[in-house]
């Protein structure tokens, strides 16, 4: 594990907020454990162990009923560790894969058995060597024949040059984190009015409503940014995703207590129609009814 690497909270807080039977945390990863499943040579950092085991042990406490598993870069395209936790998931737990180019249709296949339902492509320049866009187009092409969709990372301030690329791919693309808009502008910014066009304008990608202690300035009740993660419900209701994003790899300021996550869907999601769609019937289309 990297010297200033922290690990997972050891002991978060039961939330208030009850999760309705069947929610999902769609934004969660397993790291390792090592010893089994080794870190990939061309890792940028080296977390600590976070097991399948311990994931559904904080599934559980937080009242959530299915994860979405996503392959953090420091697996690279060697999805073992996320396969093997969907095994274990048994029916509870999708996963969103990274695969090399020339990965065949019968090894996708063998991942869509295991429950994978996307690939995510990672433009975060710190977590990564970013591929040509040929690359991620010729995935694209064939996972679109699967039915799967593709998750994308990326920092607000690439957004534009990556929107013609985006525009190209033929399946739902989501975006992790809400695009990690720049809090301390404010809603009205144009970077993240940028990022709110693009959604109204393009009726295939969806968000990620998480990670407030990525994107907080003001530190740990992370209320700086509920006007963002609420907007985004508000207006499109029926493509948001949530996650805690635990274990919440490269936190380097404070490690979030997930229990004060749970708590704050009310928040970004007052109304209970959209509590449904955010944690049940949008994960559920995506990764459950395929
Ligand atoms: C996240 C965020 C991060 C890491 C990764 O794949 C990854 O390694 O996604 C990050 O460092 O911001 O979503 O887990």
């Amino acid at each position: 594990m990297d010297k200033d690497f922290l690990p997972f909270h050891p002991n978060p807080t039961k939330p208030s907020y009850v999760p309705p039977k069947g929610a999902v945390d769609a934004h969660c990863h397993v790291f390792g454990p090592a010893a089994k499943f080794p870190y990939a040579p061309q890792r940028k950092y080296t977390p600590g162990d976070a097991s399948a085991e311990k994931l559904f042990e904080l599934r559980d406490f937080l009242g959530f009923s299915r994860n979405v598993i996503v392959q953090a870069s420091c697996h690279g395209t060697n999805n073992d560790a996320l396969v093997d936790a969907l095994e274990k998931a048994k029916d509870l737990a999708r996963g969103v894969a990274v695969v090399d180019r020339d990965i065949s249709i019968e090894q996708l296949k063998n991942l869509h058995r295991a429950g994978v339902r996307a690939v995510r492509f990672n433009f975060v320049k710190r977590l990564v060597d970013i591929a040509p866009p040929e690359t991620y187009l010729s995935i694209a092409k064939k996972i679109a024949e699967l039915g799967w969709h593709i998750v994308i990372y990326l920092e607000a301030p690439d957004l534009e040059e990556l929107i013609p690329f985006i525009k190209q791919l033929p399946t739902i693309v989501v975006i992790d984190h809400m695009g990690r808009p720049d809090v301390s502008k404010g809603v009205a910014s144009p970077g993240f009015m940028r990022f709110v066009d693009f959604l109204d304008n393009t009726p295939n990608i969806w968000t990620k409503v998480s990670c407030p202690e990525r994107l907080s300035i003001t530190g740990p009740t992370y209320e700086d940014v509920v006007p963002f993660s609420k907007l985004l419900v508000e207006n499109f209701t029926d493509r948001t995703l949530w996650g805690t994003d635990w274990p919440h790899p490269n936190m380097k300021s404070h490690m979030p207590d997930d229990g004060h996550l749970v708590d704050m869907i009310p928040k970004i999601a007052p109304e209970q129609k959209q509590r449904q769609a955010l944690l049940i019937d949008n994960p559920q289309r995506l990764y459950f009814d395929i």
